[in-house]
Formats: C-alpha cells, structure tokens, sequence
C-alpha cells in the first residue's frame, strides 16, 4: 500500500517528501512533477508569495534510469523564500531578539495550535500549518497519479464558483465532461486556460471581477471545486469493512487540505431533497455494456466504484488571513485586538482543485492494488487487464 508523509515549514528551508510502497517499474521525472507542481502555483487571486517560489522537485532515492524501483522515494523542493527568513526560521539558536506572535487569527490554525503545543509564538503554528505544505503533497502524489494513468484512470478537476459566483448551466459543463468520458484529465486541460479554472468564460470574468473586489476591501473568497475520475473498473472499495469504503476515505484526503470544510459525492446534497426515484441512477445497456442513464451517485455505490465517472466536490472556506481585521485577543496581554495580517493569498480555490487531483490520486491507487495487487507495474498490468 501506497503512504507518504511531508514534512517542511512554510519559510523554513525546503519542503521534504518521502513516499512509499509504490510498485517499481513506474516511468516518472522530476519534469513530470514540475507540470503539476506549476499548476498548482496559478490561479487568479495568489497572494506575492507565488512570485518568489519556482517550484521544482529534486528526485534523491527510490527512482532508478526514469523508473520506480519499489523502494522508498524521496524529494525535496526548496523554498525560494528561506532566504528571507534565516533569522526567523533558523533551526539553530536561541530565538532572542525574534518577535514573538501572539495574536491568533480567527478561522486559521493559530489559536488550537498553539494550545494543543504550549508554545509562546504563533509562527510555529503558522508555519506548518500554511498550505505551503500542498506543494509537497503535490509532488508526493504525483507518483501515485502516474502509476494510475499508466493503468487507463484519470483525474481532472475544474472549479464551479467563487465567492457568490457560481456556474449556473451545468448542462453545459456536463456535455463538457461526457466529452472527455475516457479521459478525465481532459476536463483539466480545459481548465487550465482560465486563471480561475472555470469552465464558463462569462462566469469566469464574474469571479475575476469578485476576486478583484475582494482584494480591494481587503477580504477573501472561497469556492467550490469539482474533481472527475475516468478509467475504473466497477468494484474498487468495499461495503464490508467501514475503514475500506472508498466514499469515505476519498472524503478524507479532501478534507485534509487545508481550509476544505465541505466534501459532496455526486449531487449528494440536492439529493437528500428528492425523491428516490428522482435520484437513483437506472441501469440500460449500450453496446453490450451495462451502464446508467445518469450519474447522479457521482460514480460511487455501496462505497465502491461503479463503473461510472467518480464525481467529487470541495468546498474551500476563504482564507484566514485578512488585509480587513477581525476582533482577536492577544495571548500575552490577554487584550482585545485586531488580528495581525501576513502576507497571503486572496482566493486560492483554482490551487486547491489541483491539490484536490492529487490527494485522491493514492487513496485511488490503493484501491487499486487492494484488488488487483502486483509488486511492479507490469504485475498489476497483466492482472487489471486479465
Ligand atoms: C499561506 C500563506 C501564503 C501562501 C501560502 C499559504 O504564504 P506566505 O505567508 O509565504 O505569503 O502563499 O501558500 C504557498 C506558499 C504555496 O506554495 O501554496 C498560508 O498561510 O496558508
């Protein structure tokens, strides 16, 4: 089974990935990884920070001539910005004369972090807290996002709204998607072009238009995002074991990135308002194949695949840190304050539909191997295929 772990601080040296059980024989490159590591960085609406940071992956272990190895991988990608920050970041040292923070702002990790750890300053919070940590995840997942490619699944994902603007013709985005049926990473593609990932140009000059206004009052806007899965075979996942269903663990890798505060299956929440047999997708045949004449269980049935596209959406919160203060109290003095603003991002919901991609990509793999198994590619070829 696929895991990885990350480890790195925002403005600490370098962001560090290690990732493991992966079958050897997977074809990968460090410019591979790049691709999705830039597209992660774009989106209408990031903050400074994207200027400084190139992303760029350094392969150090597990990869062998281009190709996995089955041993543990490990990556690094540097954080331009360290350079900025060598006092106040530096791993060696007394701290003395560094401020301190102690204003916790509201909506972000800051106030529970610094709780849960005893510490006297917020930026050891912040700092690992920040989605800079998604850069890593980005990278780390990739691995299992090209081993699932090899094997005809695809991910692609694009964003449904900003803020109060949401795309309104969904049968416009759907003949889009029934476009891309065996290739889901084509939806992406798509996306791509737009700085805010929308797939309807006049919604997407709205969301400009809002991230704009955003930025000028000093606030920020979430949004929604949708991700689209093609290629699976019906029966991944399971309905015997709660800890096995695939519903709920490709819940919770959404869920784990940062400030998502909402996951949907299909049109899970409009169905719960309908009747059964307005909701429930029937079966026919088309070409000799069983499939539905809808797809509103987004792809998912008794927590397994159902040979159906899987659809999921995530709903990001805006970012908690804002130009325009909140009331805070200041840890120290126990006063009334207004909450400290950092440098930040006004929207990052187009980032966190590729992080979305991503973070799916190993609980899918998974799945995957849970089935078919197969210590290199060739092994779990000749069996997905069989
Ligand atoms: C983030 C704050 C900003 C974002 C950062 C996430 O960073 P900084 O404080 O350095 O300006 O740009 O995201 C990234 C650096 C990234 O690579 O996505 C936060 O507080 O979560």
């Amino acid at each position: 089974m696929i895991r990885y772990f990350t480890a790195g601080e925002s403005h600490g040296k370098a962001l560090v990935g290690i990732i493991e059980g992966l079958p050897a024989g997977v074809e990968i490159s460090a410019e591979y990884i790049n691709h999705q590591l830039r597209r992660r960085q774009q989106g209408y609406g990031r903050g400074g920070r994207m200027k400084i940071e190139t992303d760029s992956v350094e392969i150090l272990s597990g990869v062998r001539f281009g190709k996995t190895i089955g041993s543990p991988i490990a990556i690094i990608v540097e954080n331009r910005d360290w350079r900025n920050w060598t006092d106040k970041m530096a791993i060696e040292g007394s701290g003395i004369g560094i401020e301190k923070i102690t204003v916790p702002r509201p909506g972000h990790a800051d106030y529970a972090g610094v709780k849960k750890y005893g510490f006297d300053d917020i930026r050891n919070v912040i700092d690992r807290s920040s989605a800079r940590e998604t850069a890593m995840r980005v990278a780390c997942c990739t691995f299992a996002r090209k081993l699932l490619e090899d094997c005809g699944i695809f991910i692609g994902s694009h964003v449904l709204s900003i803020g109060p603007v949401f795309i309104k013709d969904r049968k416009k985005i759907d003949r889009l998607i029934i476009g891309c049926n065996e290739n889901a990473f084509l939806i992406s593609k798509k996306a791509d072009y737009s700085d805010v990932r929308m797939l309807d140009r006049s919604v997407e000059a709205k969301a400009i238009t809002a991230i704009k206004k955003s930025k000028k009052t000093g606030d920020t806007l979430g949004g929604i995002f949708e991700v689209i899965i093609s290629g699976l075979p019906v029966g991944l996942g399971s309905y015997v074991h709660y800890d096995r269903k695939l519903d709920g663990m490709l819940a919770q890798a959404l869920m784990s990135i940062q400030a998502i505060k909402g996951v949907e299956i299909g049109e899970g929440f409009a169905n719960a308002a309908k009747y059964g047999s307005d909701v429930h997708d029937e079966f026919m045949m088309k070409n000799r194949k069983i499939i539905r004449r809808t797809n509103r269980a987004g792809g998912l049935e008794g927590s397994m695949t159902n040979g159906e596209l899987i659809v999921l959406h995530a709903a990001m919160k805006p970012i908690a840190t804002l130009v325009k203060p909140l009331r805070a109290v200041d840890l120290k003095t126990k006063k009334i304050v207004q909450s400290r603003y950092e440098r930040s991002d006004v929207c990052a919901v187009p980032a966190a539909s590729i992080i979305g991609e991503s973070v799916i990509a190993p609980v899918l793999a998974n799945a995957l191997l849970e089935k078919f198994g197969g210590d290199s590619l060739k092994e779990l070829l000749i069996r997905f295929k069989a």
